[in-house]
């Protein structure tokens, strides 16, 4: 980290590449999850409507190692929260991820604006439970006590994201943004950056490659966030 300081308020936005070596897929790698799946199919609300199950299967899938905790937190995640408890100034994690795994490494204020995969919600009451086994199409409701009325609480193309005003807020007070592991390519996540950097944020990008919109950034860190982030979070609080 070349520039300024020492910050007063920190927002990081993190997206898929961060789960990356909890083993957790990407979207847009050749083998990430956008190869196997059409978005149409799986991650739109027209595509529920057509096929619940499908959809659901999709879901029930990605949740299974979350539940059994085969999948867990790695070095970037454990160093973010690590940042939290020691930061001295105001720190906000925004992710895209709908897995734990911030929340695992000891992670407080992290806001999901794509969503949880351990949460599901009633099409009738829009009340939201917690999930911790398959969502099934014939799965009764505990609060309309109806069948075939939950689905994922999972934010799809065409959905408005969760915490706006609060993410936007946070970005037009913030004094660094930085965003890990995340392509640039899915709004208004990939638009922050713009906003932050017009607030008079510094913005630093960890990435393994340039997104885009790195054009945007000020300072680009190339690596896997796994190596790249515990190092920045022992630069920043020695700073
Ligand atoms: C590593 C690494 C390692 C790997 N270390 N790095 C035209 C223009 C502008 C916008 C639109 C438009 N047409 C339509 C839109 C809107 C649309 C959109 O953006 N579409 C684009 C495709 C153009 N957006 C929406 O519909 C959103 N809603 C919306 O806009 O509402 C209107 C509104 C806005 C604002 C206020 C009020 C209203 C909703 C978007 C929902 C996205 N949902 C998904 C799926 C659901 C969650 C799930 O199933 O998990 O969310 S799509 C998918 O993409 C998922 C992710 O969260 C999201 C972002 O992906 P991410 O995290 O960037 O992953 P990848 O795979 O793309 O990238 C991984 C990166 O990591 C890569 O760069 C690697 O290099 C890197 N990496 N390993 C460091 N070890």
């Amino acid at each position: 980290m070349s520039t300024i300081y020492r910050p007063q308020s920190i927002v990081i936005l993190t997206g898929a590449g961060i789960s990356a070596e909890s083993g957790i897929k990407t979207f847009r790698a050749s083998d990430g999850l956008w190869e196997e799946h059409r978005i149409e199919d799986v991650a739109t609300p027209e595509g529920f409507v057509r096929d619940p199950g499908l959809v659901n299967r999709f879901y029930n899938e990605r949740r299974q190692p979350i539940i059994e905790q085969s999948v867990g937190a790695n070095a970037a995640h454990i160093a973010l929260a690590k940042l939290e408890r020691e930061f001295s100034g105001s720190l906000l994690v925004v992710t895209q991820n709908i897995d734990n795994l911030h929340e695992q490494a000891g992670s407080k204020n992290v806001l999901h604006m794509h969503g949880e995969i351990l949460k599901m919600r009633c099409t009738q009451t829009h009340k939201i439970h917690d999930c911790s086994a398959d969502i099934e199409s014939e799965s009764k409701c505990e609060c309309c006590q109806m069948a075939g009325t939950l689905r994922p609480h999972i934010v799809w193309f065409g959905e408005t994201p969760l915490y706006m005003d609060e993410i936007y807020a946070a970005l037009s007070s913030c004094d660094l943004f930085i965003a890990i592991g995340t392509s640039g390519n899915v709004y208004p996540a990939a638009g922050f950056v713009q906003a932050a950097s017009q607030a008079g944020a510094y913005c630093i990008e960890i990435n393994l490659e340039d997104s885009q919109v790195s054009d945007y950034f000020d300072e680009h860190i190339i690596g896997k966030a796994g190596e790249t982030v515990p190092m920045w979070v022992e630069e920043v609080l020695s700073a």
